[in-house]
């Protein structure tokens, strides 16, 4: 589909159901779905249920079985979604050295898991989908990966509709980095964030902050008191991107004028924020060492020595807590992924917690980060670097469980 991000700026990619971002999707807990994944390109195709606790069959992974739909073919996928929370669905497919495909197309969307019954302590949700077209490989060695266009649900700041609010109203922002390959930091002018979830899942502690940082594949929940009433810019903080598209206008009723971008206080982000002290916790029995580092050739990524294909894979002990250590001994941060579980921080670059449990985990470079999961979600589980281009060049191994 030819796709309309700004006024006569036009990109050609896939999408879902004729549009970008896909639909919102929303589910309830414990509700069983059905889903039909048409696929009328010619490539093969793999959906991801990013955040589900499903089986390997349907979770939309090629490495953990599930099949793939063949181009110009449908396949019928059916499953019970949980847990409640801020979940997306995106394509697993692989991109190499092409910039428009996979990760970097138009294939994602937001996925909803209501629970079955609702507190509701916010007046409007509105959800924020970043991401980014037009890829090309900078000039250096390295291949990093940079864009020409950026957008917020799919418009360039200013050509879509702004986000109409009203004063005094709690809005609850479901943001999502839907990047390939990019770590974002979005803040709203002259409005502060509380922050309550982070991928999805509920925080020991809910904290105020001023620019929340989200690495690909990461969601952070954040309640908003509009209370500062006027036209303003909700974006990046980086002016270079924002001025190439990244953000979305945020109006009050009766407000007049031009949005207005003001930059946010020096902030550091830090998970550990958002967490409570560690306590006494029992050791696991079961630790599980994932050592990331370059391949000396440069050109590929690996886990415990081994690129993907040929990773070992990982083994878990069914039904008891498990601790995974990611030992970065590269020199960049990754966003590692665990599909089909959830995990608890334990220890972060040196740092012990609790209370913070995520599906997505920046790894700072040269850092340590511990977790931990319980094992219940028997079969294969792909683990893997959510940047799509380590992804892609061996960051991935295999879960498996223990009986
Ligand atoms: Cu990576």
């Amino acid at each position: 589909m030819t796709v309309e991000l700004g006024p006569k700026h036009m990109v050609k990619t896939t999408v879902y159901n004729d549009q970008v971002p896909g639909p919102l999707v929303r589910m309830t807990e414990g509700k069983r779905v059905t889903v039909d994944l048409v696929n009328e390109t010619v490539e093969p195709e793999m959906l991801h249920w990013h955040g589900f606790h499903i089986p390997p069959d349907v979770d939309g992974a090629h490495e953990e079985g599930t099949p793939m739909v063949m181009g110009y073919s449908r396949r019928r996928f059916e499953f019970t979604p949980g847990p409640t929370g801020t979940r997306w669905y995106h394509t697993h497919a692989m991109a190499g050295h092409n910039l428009t495909k996979a990760g970097y197309s138009g294939q994602f969307g937001m996925a909803i898991i209501e629970p079955k019954s609702d507190p509701g302590r916010y007046d409007v949700e509105v959800p924020i989908i970043l991401h980014e077209w037009e890829g090309f490989f900078s000039a250096d060695m390295d291949m990093d990966v940079n864009y020409r266009t950026f957008t917020i649900n799919g418009k360039m700041l200013g050509a879509g509709e702004p986000i109409r609010v009203k004063a005094s109203h709690q809005v609850l922002f479901r943001v999502l980095n839907a990047s390939a390959t990019m770590q974002h930091r979005v803040a709203l002018s002259g409005h502060t964030f509380r922050v309550i979830a982070l991928d999805g899942n509920a925080v020991a502690s809910p904290q105020s902050v001023p620019v929340l940082d989200l690495a690909p594949g990461e969601r952070v929940d954040a309640i908003v008191e509009m209370k500062n009433p006027g036209i303003w810019v909700l974006g990046e903080e980086d002016e270079n991107q924002r001025n190439s598209g990244a953000g979305i206008v945020v109006e009050y009723s009766g407000a007049q004028g031009k949005p207005k971008w003001l930059a946010p206080p020096k902030h550091t982000w830090n998970y550990l924020s958002f967490g409570t002290d560690a306590g006494h916790r029992t050791e696991p029995e079961v630790v599980v060492p994932l050592i990331i580092e370059p391949r000396s050739d440069g050109n590929l990524w690996a886990i415990n020595g081994k690129s993907y294909p040929r990773t070992d894979p990982f083994y878990v002990r069914a039904g008891e807590i498990n601790r995974l250590v990611f030992d970065n001994r590269s020199h960049m941060g990754h966003p590692v992924h665990l599909h089909r579980h959830t995990f608890e921080l334990t220890n972060y670059a040196g740092t012990p917690t609790s209370g913070v449990f995520k599906d997505v985990v920046v790894v700072p470079a040269m850092s340590r980060v511990e977790v931990d999961l319980r094992a219940d979600q028997p079969g294969p589980s792909l683990f893997h670097c959510h940047q799509q281009f380590h992804m892609d060049f061996g960051f991935m191994a295999v879960m498996q469980y223990r009986t």
